[in-house]
């Protein structure tokens, strides 16, 4: 059986529980292998590891930094369609959609290899003669990242690049779900000429390993992405702990259809977004807002289409959605649709768990559309993470806006509009932190900022040049070359 193990100083370890925790293809229930489950003290053993490295790699040139990057992109590209399949393998999402994602761990690689040769910090005018002011970005220290199995190797390349470019050493938490994507990850890094303890993997669960992390005094950031619940409990623990830390904690994405809209474009961007990655996505598309004018040619359209959606193992290319995450995410899936029922929503199509008769033994929910929904339904105000989307009827722009913000979340939304003024005026005030115009609300590209307002994170963001801001802070410096005291804000005035 395969085993997959932890990654500390270098080195391939068993966790010291002895204990392992098997890892499941949801597309068919077959145990693909087994992962350790680590303790306290694995964490402990990554963190001194990461602590040490930790030291000589602040002090290598960044531009030497990103040298190492641009192994790992090369690799990554070279790994691609392996990767790919493995991360089908565990996680479900369609085979095209895995090299996707592979794809985007390898454009972040190359650009943060980029940011090696950059990490711009200001220089300044001082208020005095004969002297120089600038500032300048510096490493954190050891940082830990907590990443979900719904996208187990971009979103652990959003965090672990920009840390190791900027000069942190990181010891890293993956899904217990995606372990195996994690190790080709891990593999891919060593390959490359990782110093010894720079980059740790430490396999096991949120409550004893997460856990252990937060608390760690020498773990001095945290970067998590996953559920509401974990992440309001990490910054209730690490702000008491006074530790740095950046959250992303999801969405209830709303896209906008108004009465001059494209529709089928919308149907397109739709169906896209609310059940690609079986809706497993931050971004994935849960709301429809549509006017109330076309609503009916949207439905109609929405359901004649909804078929061409195949279901099945996504390493079939045929297939469009692949499975859910595992039995648990399946029930939940189904308490949403029929707490929507019971809330008086109108089950347009879909609604069920897939038995075993029509697809096998894998994890399958039928794609499912609500309409009649009013806004403060559970299931138009909650994240499913499914693939369930709910149709919202709308008389204007304004009040499609008021009903987009009225979530707790903020991540991403969209609009279909042939108004380049209503575009405009939806993209200022739309309440999220990435907006689309005539696309659907999944598809964040790597180089621009990813996260969003309100609930959905703390402020951080993911990717872009904006991720440096969670990696480093900031060294003011002064340089007086004038021979003699100068007092700022007293001698120049
Ligand atoms: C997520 O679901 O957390 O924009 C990440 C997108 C992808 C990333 C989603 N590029 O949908």
């Amino acid at each position: 059986m395969k085993q997959i193990l932890n990654y500390i100083n270098g080195e391939w370890s068993e966790s010291t529980s002895g204990k392992f925790t098997p890892i499941v293809n949801p597309a068919n229930g077959e145990v693909l292998g087994e992962v350790t489950q680590s303790t306290k003290e694995d964490v402990d053993r990554a963190v001194i590891a990461a602590k040490t490295a930790q030291k000589s790699w602040r002090l290598v040139p960044a531009p030497e930094r990103a040298d190492f990057l641009y192994k790992v992109a090369y690799l990554l590209k070279e790994k691609k369609e392996k990767i790919a399949r493995t991360l089908t393998s565990e996680m479900g999402k369609v085979i095209d959609e895995a090299r996707g994602e592979v794809q985007e761990a390898i454009d972040m690689a190359f650009y943060m290899a980029g940011e090696g040769r950059r990490l711009f910090g200001d220089t300044v005018p001082s208020e005095l003669r004969n002297k120089l002011a600038f500032s300048q970005r510096i490493p954190i220290g050891v940082a830990g990242l907590i990443t979900p199995w719904n996208f187990p190797i971009a979103i652990a390349s959003w965090k672990s690049l920009p840390a190791l470019v900027a000069g942190n050493a990181v010891v890293w938490k993956p899904a217990t779900e995606t372990p195996m994507t994690a190790y080709e990850f891990v593999r891919i890094y060593e390959e490359a000429g990782l110093p010894k303890g720079l980059l740790n993997l430490v396999n096991g669960s949120g409550s004893v390993v997460g856990n252990s992390m937060v608390e760690h005094p020498d773990i001095d950031l945290i970067s998590f992405t996953g559920s509401n619940e974990v992440g309001r409990a990490i910054n209730a623990r690490a702000g008491a702990l006074l530790k740095r830390t950046s959250l992303e904690m999801g969405g209830k994405n709303a896209v906008t259809v108004l009465e001059d809209a494209d529709l089928d474009l919308a149907v397109d961007g739709i169906l896209w977004g609310a059940f690609g990655t079986s809706g497993q996505r931050c971004t994935a598309t849960s709301r429809i807002l549509v006017h109330e004018n076309v609503k009916q040619a949207l439905e109609t359209k929405l359901v004649e289409r909804i078929g061409e959606l195949k279901l099945g193992d996504g390493l079939d290319e045929t297939v469009k959605v692949g499975p859910v995450i595992n039995r648990s995410s399946l029930e939940r899936i189904d308490e949403y649709v029929k707490i929507g029922q019971q809330e008086g929503a109108k089950l347009l199509v879909g609604g069920k768990i897939l038995d075993e008769n029509e697809l096998g033994k894998g994890y399958y929910y039928a794609p499912t559309i609500f309409t009649d929904v009013s806004p403060n339904m559970r299931i138009a105000m909650e994240e499913i993470f499914g693939p369930v989307v709910s149709i919202i009827p709308i008389k204007s722009l304004e009040e499609a806006i008021e009903i987009n913000n009225s979530v707790e979340f903020g991540l991403s939304s969209a609009i279909f509009t042939a108004d380049v003024n209503r575009a405009f005026q939806a993209m200022r005030d739309l309440d999220t932190g990435i907006v689309y115009i005539n696309a659907g609300t999944t598809g964040a590209e790597i180089h621009l900022p990813f996260g969003g307002t309100k609930g959905t994170g703390n402020g951080h963001r993911d990717s872009g040049v904006a991720a440096l801001d969670v990696y480093t802070e900031w060294k003011s410096v002064y340089v007086d070359y004038s021979g003699k005291l100068q007092r700022a804000q007293i001698d120049n005035y």
